[in-house]
């Protein structure tokens, strides 16, 4: 071969090289969008059947100008460093970044509702739109979901950090879709409050109910009425030292919460629940006597003295400063199991109170028992117990935010070998806790009357983190599907194996989950 002929040959195999090379290099692993875990399932997945990857160069860029984007764009940022171990950058932008980035906007589109996103998936870009912030932040959740369950871990991981091409578009079947920790009957702290609002995100709730009062415990400081937490937050169940949040402390949640695009719902429970109230200040009582501190677990024995004016004096008092701390619609009066409460009595009672609330501009959420009385607009039923309650409320009018006991309580036993919990509404094992529609619960009480799903967790029996997830989840997960994905797109056999898979997930967030006999476990997740 002549000197030339070998050079040009060596060209050719040069360019050949450097073509084979660039295009390995472009080759992407195919990845099926539409066989991923996610938990609530989307609306719709459209598979495109390769991959993007998220690598040391990928930074989230999110539109410049619009508010409320760029926390949702360093929230992602904080939960990919750690794992990937990559720099993650958060830059804002005016218009569409170049290839390997993440990039969050808001839009205008018809088919998504306020919460809703839409996830357009291709090898070159992560492109996530919404109409509103919350709508990015649930896209978010979908992202992580996406990306492989090491992704959660706060430590260094392997990678690599691929996510499946393809488009999804998804938004939520109820517009409430919450969870309800009981803070009084055992008090948990802000930090604990805080790990459970970032548990929740992940699922896309968008409100927390915190019951604030019961027999057992006052926890949230009210500047007018200060030994309510003095003494009535001093013990709680079974005697222990109990707690409160100072009012710096709650708003502290409340902010937090809100950067996680959710809702604090506070509750202050009355007439009945009220002992802890009861023993602070001897006036609220008929007798004029104050009650001893409760640290049982009884139900149905107290009550505020509805005939006293100075009754009205202080729930004016706690609702004004407790709606003045709250940023949401709601307030809670609770409304149950008020036993040694006449009816003649309570009826008043609950009319004058929602009165003070919409006077400190604020709607009323009660349990299924304020139906009794003549709801104002916009308050709404929380079905628990009384089929025929929630349905007298629907009959004013109102709303009803499902709860059914049987179901949705949290802090019912999954069978007769769970040591935690209690089973006087049934044991609630995860199929039972799944498989159920809102709309089809109570005959006559239709889509148009619910405004959504809660999972409330009564802490008679749960003291600590780890026994509040293990009754939390894995029940939580298929309840906020409940509240987010049409009934015709649930199904407890198609279900169940997505929890399957979802378990590595929930083992490298570190939460201590039920592992139920009912669930078939990927191998890894069995625990
Ligand atoms: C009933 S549910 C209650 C609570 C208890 C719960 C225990 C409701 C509105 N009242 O006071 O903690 O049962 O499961």
């Amino acid at each position: 071969m002549s000197r030339k002929k070998r050079k040009i040959l060596m060209n050719i195999l040069l360019i050949a090289g450097i073509f084979i090379s660039t295009t390995s290099c472009v080759k992407k692993t195919p990845v099926d969008l539409s066989k991923e875990t996610l938990i609530p399932k989307p609306v719709s997945v459209t598979a495109t059947n390769s991959s993007f990857e998220i690598t040391n160069k990928t930074r989230i860029y999110f539109n410049k100008g619009s508010d409320g984007i760029e926390s949702t764009a360093k929230y992602l940022a904080e939960i990919l460093r750690p794992s990937t171990g990559f720099p993650v950058q958060v830059k804002s932008t005016l218009k569409k970044p170049k290839s390997g980035n993440i990039y969050l906007s808001l839009t205008d589109n018809k088919n998504l509702s306020e919460e809703g996103y839409e996830l357009v998936i291709t090898e070159k870009m992560v492109q996530l739109t919404a109409n509103q912030p919350a709508g990015l932040f649930h896209g978010v959740q979908t992202i992580r979901q996406l990306l492989p369950d090491e992704i959660e871990l706060k430590t260094h991981a392997g990678g690599p950090w691929l996510i499946g091409t393809g488009t999804i578009l998804d938004y939520p079947e109820y517009e409430y879709r919450g969870a309800m920790l009981d803070v009084a009957r055992h008090f948990f702290g802000v930090e604990d409050v805080k790990q459970f609002i970032d548990q929740l995100a992940l699922y896309k709730i968008n409100y927390l109910h915190l019951h604030l009062s019961d027999d057992q415990g006052w926890r949230i400081e009210i500047k007018s009425w200060p030994n309510l937490t003095l003494h009535g937050g001093s013990t709680e169940v079974g005697g222990g030292e109990g707690g409160f949040y100072t009012q710096e402390q709650y708003i502290d949640l409340v902010h937090y919460a809100a950067e996680r695009f959710i809702t604090i719902v506070p509750e202050i429970d009355m007439p009945g629940h009220t002992n802890a109230a009861l023993s602070s200040y001897p006036e609220l009582n008929c007798n004029g006597k104050a009650t001893k501190l409760y640290t049982g677990t009884r139900v149905g024995f107290s009550t505020l003295c509805t005939k006293k004016e100075v009754t009205y004096t202080f729930i004016d008092d706690v609702i004004g400063e407790l709606a003045s701390m709250t940023t949401g619609p709601y307030i809670h009066i609770g409304g149950d199991e008020s036993h040694v409460t006449p009816m003649k009595e309570y009826i008043p009672f609950i009319n004058r109170v929602q009165e003070i609330v919409l006077k400190h501009g604020k709607m009323v959420i009660g349990w299924d028992e304020i139906a009794h009385s003549a709801l104002k607009p916009n308050t709404v039923v929380q079905y628990w117990s009384l089929a025929k309650n929630a349905k007298k409320g629907v009959g004013q009018g109102a709303k009803v935010l499902m709860s059914p006991a049987k179901r949705a309580y949290l802090d019912m036993q999954y069978d007769s070998t769970t040591t935690l919990g209690l089973h006087w509404a049934a044991y609630v094992e995860v199929d039972s806790s799944y498989s159920w529609d809102p709309e089809k619960l109570v005959p006559g009480i239709t889509k148009e009357d619910i405004l959504g799903v809660e999972a409330p967790l009564w802490t008679e029996t749960i003291t600590n983190m780890n026994d509040l997830e293990y009754m939390v989840f894995p029940r939580l997960p298929g309840l906020a599907e409940i509240g987010w994905t049409p009934a015709a797109d649930r199904s407890w056999d198609e279900y169940k194996v997505r929890l399957g898979k979802h378990g590595k997930r929930m083992q490298a967030l570190g939460i201590n989950y039920y592992p139920s006999p009912l669930v078939p476990w990927d191998e890894k997740s069995a625990k």
